[in-house]
C-alpha cells in the first residue's frame, strides 16, 4: 500500500485495478462494462430520480455541500482513525497520524451537531442520500475513539436514519 493510499481492511483485489486505476472500493459496475467509483457519485447516480436526491437546484446543491463536507472533513479524520485502531489496532507508528484525526473529527462532529440541532435531516427536512453518506463512518465513529455522547442531535439523527424504511444494519 503506497503513502497515499489507505485500506479500511478490503485489499484491492486484481480485478479491480482493471475497472478503476484507483484501485479503489466501492466500485459500481454498470450495465454496458462502464465503472463507477467513489461512494458518493455511487449514490447520486443510484439516488437520482428519487425523493433521496431532491431535483430542485437549492436542495439539489444542499446534498452535494453535505457529499462534499463528508469526503473533505468527516471521511478522512473519522474513518481513517477507525481504520488506525480498528484494522491496524492502533500500533505506535501511527499514533501521530491518530492523533492528528482527533481534534478535525471531533470539528466535523460538531459541524454535524450545530445543524441536525432542530433539523430532523441534513436537507429540506427528509431523508436524502446526504444523511446516508454522512451515517456511513458516523455510526462506527466510537470505534475511532470518538465520544459520540457529546452530541445529542447527532445520536439522535442516527436513530432516526436507523429506523428508516429500507435500512440494513452492516454485520
Ligand atoms: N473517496 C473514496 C474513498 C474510497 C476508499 O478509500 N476506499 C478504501 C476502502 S474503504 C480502499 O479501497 N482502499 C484500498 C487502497 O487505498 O488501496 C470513496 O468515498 O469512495
Amino acid at each position: 500500500m503506497g503513502a497515499r493510499r489507505r485500506s479500511c481492511g478490503a485489499d484491492p483485489y486484481a480485478g479491480v485495478l482493471a475497472r478503476n486505476p484507483g484501485g479503489r472500493i466501492p466500485l459500481l459496475e454498470i450495465e454496458g462494462g462502464v465503472h463507477l467509483p467513489e461512494s458518493n457519485a455511487i449514490l447520486a447516480y443510484l439516488a437520482d430520480g428519487t425523493h433521496l436526491l431532491p431535483g430542485d437546484r437549492l436542495p439539489r446543491a444542499q446534498v452535494l455541500q453535505w457529499l462534499f463536507f463528508e469526503q473533505y472533513s468527516h471521511e478522512p479524520n473519522i474513518a481513517v482513525a477507525r481504520y488506525i485502531i480498528r484494522y491496524l489496532g492502533r500500533p505506535q507508528t501511527h499514533e501521530a497520524a491518530l492523533q492528528a484525526k482527533i481534534a478535525p473529527g471531533y470539528a466535523a462532529l460538531a459541524v454535524m451537531e450545530t445543524h441536525l440541532s432542530g433539523r430532523a435531516f441534513f436537507v429540506g427536512g427528509r431523508y436524502t442520500i446526504a444523511d446516508i453518506a454522512l451515517y456511513a463512518y458516523t455510526h462506527v465513529a466510537h470505534e475511532g475513539g470518538f465520544d459520540l455522547g457529546r452530541f445529542p442531535a447527532v445520536t439522535g439523527w442516527l436513530e432516526r436514519v436507523g429506523r428508516q424504511p429500507g435500512h440494513v444494519a452492516m454485520p
